[in-house]
């Protein structure tokens, strides 16, 4: 089967060297689509997360020669550091078997309109100002997850759960997250009408998006450890969220008739 011919393909928060990230379902998409430009726009390698604990797996580092193989096929590979990658913002500038990285860019699409192109951490309040807030609450989420079933022992055990609502926790939790996706969306939209661009296509937030507000694109490439989620653009300039799931099975028919 002959893979899609697409102008760009942008993916984030890949988060690979952890154990959340889906790197068989990005092989294949890797595999379906072929392009000029491959924008990471960063979270791609977790050292956050591998300085606790590594997690690396065979597909993990067929994700990497994947990728590295593009790139010595011509195809435009282009690295944006995220948090997790911040290592790597000590080499923005510098290219590393054709695979270049800057710490943002500015994309013409096929139709002409200019798209700033970064990850998006440096518009997160909690990241930016609260750098410590931010690891803790990475390592807490990755604890609560491990021991998410002995704590609700303990607290049966203690009979405290006639004091502590769950759902009003989880509500107020649910209620600040959307907030916050809010917030970040906003000041992302003001940084490109302020710089005169046409839009956006971040990373950081796991929340994909591609929608038009007054005139400004705001897109947002998802994660690859939860939504399996990428950003395409066609040859003629039109922009469209893939969800790989759906898509796998939405565009082989298409395919094998071409
Ligand atoms: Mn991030």
């Amino acid at each position: 089967m002959k893979p899609m011919k697409v102008r760009s393909i942008f993916l984030s928060d890949i988060h690979l060297g952890t154990r959340g990230c889906q790197a068989d379902g990005l092989i294949a998409f890797l595999r379906d689509y072929e392009a000029e430009h491959l924008f990471l726009l960063g979270d791609i390698i977790d050292f956050w997360s591998m300085s606790r604990s590594i997690h690396w797996t065979e597909a993990q580092n067929t994700v990497v020669q994947k990728v590295l193989r593009r790139a010595r096929h011509g195809e435009k590979v282009m690295l944006i550091p995220g948090n997790h990658d911040e290592a790597l913002r000590e080499y923005i500038g510098a290219s590393f078997g054709d695979i270049h990285i800057k710490a943002e860019h500015i994309h013409e699409t096929a139709d002409g309109r200019h798209l700033l192109l970064l990850h998006g951490d440096e518009f997160d309040q909690v990241t930016r100002h609260h750098r410590w807030i931010a690891i803790l609450g990475d390592i807490g989420y990755n604890l609560l997850v491990r021991f998410n079933g002995t704590l609700s022992w303990i607290r049966r055990t203690l009979r405290i759960a006639g004091y502590w609502s769950l759902a009003g926790y989880a509500k107020r939790r649910v209620k600040r997250a959307i907030s916050f996706i809010f917030d970040f969306e906003e000041i992302l939209i003001r940084t490109v009408r302020e710089r005169k661009l046409d839009g956006i296509v971040c990373g950081h937030i796991h929340s994909a998006a591609l929608r038009e507000t007054d005139g400004v694109l705001y897109i947002n490439c998802g994660d690859w450890v939860d939504s399996c989620t990428a950003i395409v653009e066609h040859p003629d300039g039109r922009l469209e969220l893939i969800e790989w799931h759906q898509a796998s099975a939405r565009i082989l028919p298409l395919r094998s008739a071409a």
